[in-house]
Order: structure tokens, then sequence, then C-alpha cells
């Protein structure tokens, strides 16, 4: 086993150790640390089926205090940030990001504890016809400008764990949750194709066939009815490449929905995805 900076790592016997160790040392429980690892925040490496951490890349965690966040709670910040998108004030959204930022919240949480939550509840308040079109759309590029801003913290060390192309079927105009998405797999050390909404299946087709050492695809789905399109989008990916595609969103029932579309998976998160793509074998 080496690593990326190609030390042999049977050499540093006291410089490795068990996921049980640095879950140890990190004060928390190893499910925990495991997670740590699937998103990317604790750099381990699989051998004879058990995680081993350098020591370098545990001392890495505690420095830049990354596991402490968990343990903090966004829920201030989520209902001070949808207020502020209701309201418009762009200016007001930064400075909410950033006073979350200050007291330790990694930008990963605050896209899924505080911008998702806050777009979720501003999509129930438009189809409840409590606010105009006009406020969710406001509201929405407000959210893509602290996207854009927040974007380039999800860059992790290293070589990237393999190529994903996220895009959304034509059709599906919701470009900002595949920005978001794109983001978070990249965090989680993978190399991004980001090919936005609304992507034209023959362009789709293309980018797969063209792209070295594809791991999957990720389709997002937004639109309930848009059915004809993810189903046409997943056949020109999967007639250019052998590679899973995992298909999400809030437009997706379940795997058998996700399946009966063509998809490999159904993925509701992240996490999930990223599960499915060990499991694959990638
Ligand atoms: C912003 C928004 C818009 C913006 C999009 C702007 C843009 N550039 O993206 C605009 C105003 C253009 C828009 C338009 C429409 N929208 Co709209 N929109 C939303 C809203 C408020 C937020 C979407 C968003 O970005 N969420 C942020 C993401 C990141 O949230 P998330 O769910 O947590 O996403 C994560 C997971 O789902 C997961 N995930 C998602 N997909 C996948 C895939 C894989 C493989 C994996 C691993 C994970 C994964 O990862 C994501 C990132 O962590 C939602 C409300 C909602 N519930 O989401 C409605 C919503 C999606 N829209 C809706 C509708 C109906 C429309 C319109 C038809 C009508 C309208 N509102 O004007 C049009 C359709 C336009 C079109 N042709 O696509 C409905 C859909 C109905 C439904 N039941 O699904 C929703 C749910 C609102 C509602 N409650 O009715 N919309």
């Amino acid at each position: 086993m080496s690593n990326e900076r190609g030390v042999i790592l049977t050499d540093m016997k006291a410089e490795i150790l068990s996921l049980q160790d640095a879950a140890d040392e990190l004060g928390v429980h190893y499910m925990t640390a495991y997670r740590y690892v699937r998103l990317g925040k604790l750099v381990a490496e699989k051998s004879g089926g058990v995680w081993k951490v350098l020591r370098s890349d545990l001392d890495d965690l505690i420095q830049s205090g990354k596991q402490q966040p968990a343990a903090k709670s966004t829920k201030k910040w989520d209902q001070q940030l949808l207020a502020v998108l209701l309201a418009g004030d762009e200016g007001a959204a930064w400075q909410v990001v950033e006073s979350a930022l200050a007291s330790g919240h990694e930008p990963s949480a605050i896209y899924s504890e505080m911008i998702s939550p806050a777009l979720r509840e501003i999509g129930e308040l438009w189809e409840r016809s409590e606010i105009d079109v006009a406020d969710e759309h406001r509201a929405s590029l407000i959210a893509t400008r602290l996207v854009g801003r927040l974007s380039p913290r999800f860059h992790r060390r290293g070589r990237p764990k393999g190529t994903l192309i996220v895009a959304a079927a034509p059709g599906d105009f919701h470009s900002l949750a595949v920005m978001m998405l794109s983001d978070q797999i990249r965090g989680a050390g993978y190399h991004t194709v980001d090919l936005g909404g609304a992507v034209p299946v023959d362009s789709l087709r293309r980018t797969v066939a063209e792209t070295d050492s594809l791991t999957a695809v990720a389709i997002t789905a937004f639109r309930p009815d848009n059915e004809a399109s993810i189903r046409a989008a997943i056949a020109a990916a999967r007639s250019a490449t052998d590679a899973p595609i995992f298909l999400g969103g809030p437009a997706i029932d379940g795997p058998n929905h996700a399946k009966g579309l063509g998809a490999t998976a159904y993925a509701a998160n992240l996490d999930d995805a990223l599960e499915a793509l060990l499991g694959l074998g990638s």
C-alpha cells in the first residue's frame, strides 16, 4: 500500500492508525470517523479489508478543527438565511453564511443544513401560493451566488478518486441543485464534470463518450413531469458507457422508480451514491 506521495506505508508502521484509533483520538464514534472518510474529510485507505489512516492526515484534520462542526447546530443560521433569502437581501445572506463559516461550519454543512432546507421551504411557500414566483426566482438567484462563492472551498488535496458527470435532463432547469451536488462530490475527492440543467441528450452522450476513466454519471431530477426526458438522457449516457448511472432528486420516488427509468441505482443523497459506488467496486 502506498500513499499519494509514493511513500511505502509498510515502512511507516508507527505512522499508521486503524480507523478505530483515529476515532478515539478525535473523540468520536467509529461510525462518525467512517462518515468523515466517506465525505472526504479524513483521508483513509483500505488495506486487507481494514481502513488505515496516516498520522499526518489525522493531524491535518485535528489541526483544521474539521471534526468539530458536526456537533454544532446550524439551527440559528438556517432560519436567518431563509428570512434574508425571502427578503431578497443578498448582502445579508452572505453575512449569514460568513458568520456560520466563522463559527466553524463547513461549506458542506452550509449546503445541506442551510441552503437546501431554505430552498425547500421556499418551494413549499410558493406551492402554497404564500409567496410569488418572483420571490422564489429572487431567492434562488441569491442562493446561486452564495454557492458560486462557496464552490472553490469544495476542494480536496491529492489525486481524484475518479470522475463523475453531473447533469439534469432536458427540460429540467434546476441547475443550482446540479451545482451543489457537483461541489459536494468534488469535496468528497472526485473530479466532476458539471453540465448543469437541461442538457441535450446528444451532448450528454458525447461528453460521456469523451470523458476518460469515467466513474459514474449522476442525474438530478427536480421536475416530476419530465420522465420521457430523463429516460432519454439515461439511455443516451448508457449507450456511451458501462459506468453506473445514478438518479436522484425530489422527482424520483425511490429505487424502483429510478431503475424503471433506466438508471443503475437510486441515490437519495451523496452518501448513498458513494456507498453504492463502493458496493459496485469502484
Ligand atoms: C430553485 C427552484 C427553482 C428555480 C431553479 C433555478 C436554478 N437555476 O436551479 C426556478 C425558479 C427556475 C424553478 C423553476 C421551476 N420549478 Co422549481 N424549485 C426550486 C426549489 C425552490 C429549489 C431547488 C434547489 O435548487 N434545491 C437545492 C438542492 C440542492 O436541494 P436538495 O433537494 O437538497 O438536493 C440534494 C439532494 O436532492 C441530492 N440529489 C438530488 N439529485 C441527486 C442525484 C444524485 C445522483 C445524487 C447522488 C443526489 C442527488 O443532492 C442534492 C445536493 O445535495 C425547489 C424546492 C425544492 N424542494 O427543492 C423547487 C421545485 C423543485 N420546483 C418545482 C416546480 C414545480 C418548478 C416549475 C415547474 C414551476 C416554478 N416553480 O416556476 C419550474 C420548472 C422549470 C423547469 N423547466 O425546470 C417543484 C417540483 C415539484 C415536485 N414535486 O417535485 C419544487 C419541488 C417546488 C415545489 N415545492 O413545488 N425552480
